[in-house]
């Protein structure tokens, strides 16, 4: 302890030091040491701090709550979304509100959602084209979208008090970019973060490549990994902090054996496009036959770079592709390898588990 205490203390003589030498509002010296009750940091606004002037940041250990919330109408989250064509600009709508999710049988959680589903639906559209997106905030609390990895203008970016005000309960905004690079990438909150992904906005984004694959995988799945946390009835963001630990686990808004069962012909090239979403990191292991790994956080891997995994570790905020040949026939597993995450609620199997059923 004592030792720990002198180094922390050595820690804050030295950050006060540099910040004595350097120039005064320097943008990039936003290190969050603010207990002044401001949420400005250098005249930088840092959002999601918890101060006086943003209450709504201390609701990080209350429970996820809405006036009236329905039952979701929809089973399955991260289908693909609709849209119309207007003047060669594909345009999309979301709607952020709260439902009850069914994670599991007999497990149902309150979840911020995109469109009433766990993950919102899917975004996929073609390198290059025109995209607008029309969110209306039916939630009781402010959000805002932020399009991760997606190369976007600054001004649709969605970091609230940065590059936009909050879309407050009631209020529309409209998001309108050209979707570059082709890759795997999603969409979430960036507005209390921590509360508002883990209670369920997130959802996969994906950019199909302007010319076609040369050797397309026959089964192209994406799976979102994320946590929850339910006590007593009551849902809350898990988060990687004393008494807020997760004790569900969830593909695609599911734990198992809730999860999807992936059926592939045997001879199939199969693409797993994995996204972790949530606070804490997967390590995500593979029965039976071993993957390549041929993108990271969207973007190609150059084949002779590509390694051969079983096991790979998606951090949060992290994509990969993994890339296998279904050369055995059989029911193979793909679970995390943190072997609570197979759990649901201390009890195995389940959580971060599913099958992948390879048949003749
Ligand atoms: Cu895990």
């Amino acid at each position: 302890m004592r030792i720990k205490k002198t180094m922390i203390f050595s820690l804050m003589a030295l950050a006060l030091i540099l910040s004595a030498c350097a120039p005064a509002a320097t943008p990039n010296n936003t290190m969050p040491m603010n207990n002044d009750n401001s949420n400005m940091t250098n005249g930088i606004p840092t959002p999601g701090s918890m101060t006086a002037d943003n209450p709504g940041a201390a609701h990080m250990m209350e429970p996820i709550t809405a006036p009236n919330v329905q039952p979701a109408t929809e089973t399955t989250g991260g289908q693909p979304l609709a849209y119309r064509e207007e003047d060669g600009v594909k345009v999309f709508e979301l709607t952020t509100k709260a439902v009850q999710w069914p994670i599991l049988d007999g497990v149902t959680v309150t979840a911020y959602t995109y469109n009433g589903t766990v993950p919102g639906p899917m975004i996929r559209v073609t390198e290059g084209d025109q995209v607008r997106i029309i969110v209306k905030n039916e939630l009781p609390d402010p959000t805002t979208i932020h399009w991760h990895g997606v190369e976007v203008p600054n001004a649709m970016d969605g970091v609230p008090g940065v590059t936009q005000d909050p879309i407050q309960p009631g209020e529309t905004f409209t998001y309108e970019f050209i979707a570059k690079p082709a890759g795997t990438f999603m969409y979430h909150s960036h507005f209390e973060g921590d509360v508002q992904v883990g209670a369920g906005l997130y959802a996969p984004f994906i950019i199909d490549p302007k010319e076609p694959e040369a050797n397309p995988p026959v089964i192209d799945k994406v799976l979102m990994l994320s946590e929850v946390r339910m006590t007593d009835g009551e849902t809350y963001a898990a988060m990687p902090m004393g008494g807020m630990e997760p004790n569900y686990f969830t593909i695609n808004g599911k734990s198992f054996p809730a999860t999807e069962t992936i059926t592939v012909k045997k001879g199939d090239l199969v693409r797993l496009r994995l996204i972790a979403i949530g606070q804490f990191i997967h390590p995500m292991h593979l029965h039976g036959m071993p993957f390549k790994i041929v993108a990271t956080d969207g973007h190609p891997v150059p084949e002779a770079a590509q390694l051969t995994k079983d096991t790979i570790s998606v951090a949060p905020g992290e994509r990969y592709d993994i890339e296998f040949v279904a050369t055995e026939t059989g029911q193979w597993m793909l679970h995390c390898h943190i072997l609570h995450h197979t759990t649901n609620d201390n009890v195995e199997p389940g959580g971060l588990m599913l099958m992948i059923n390879v048949v003749e």
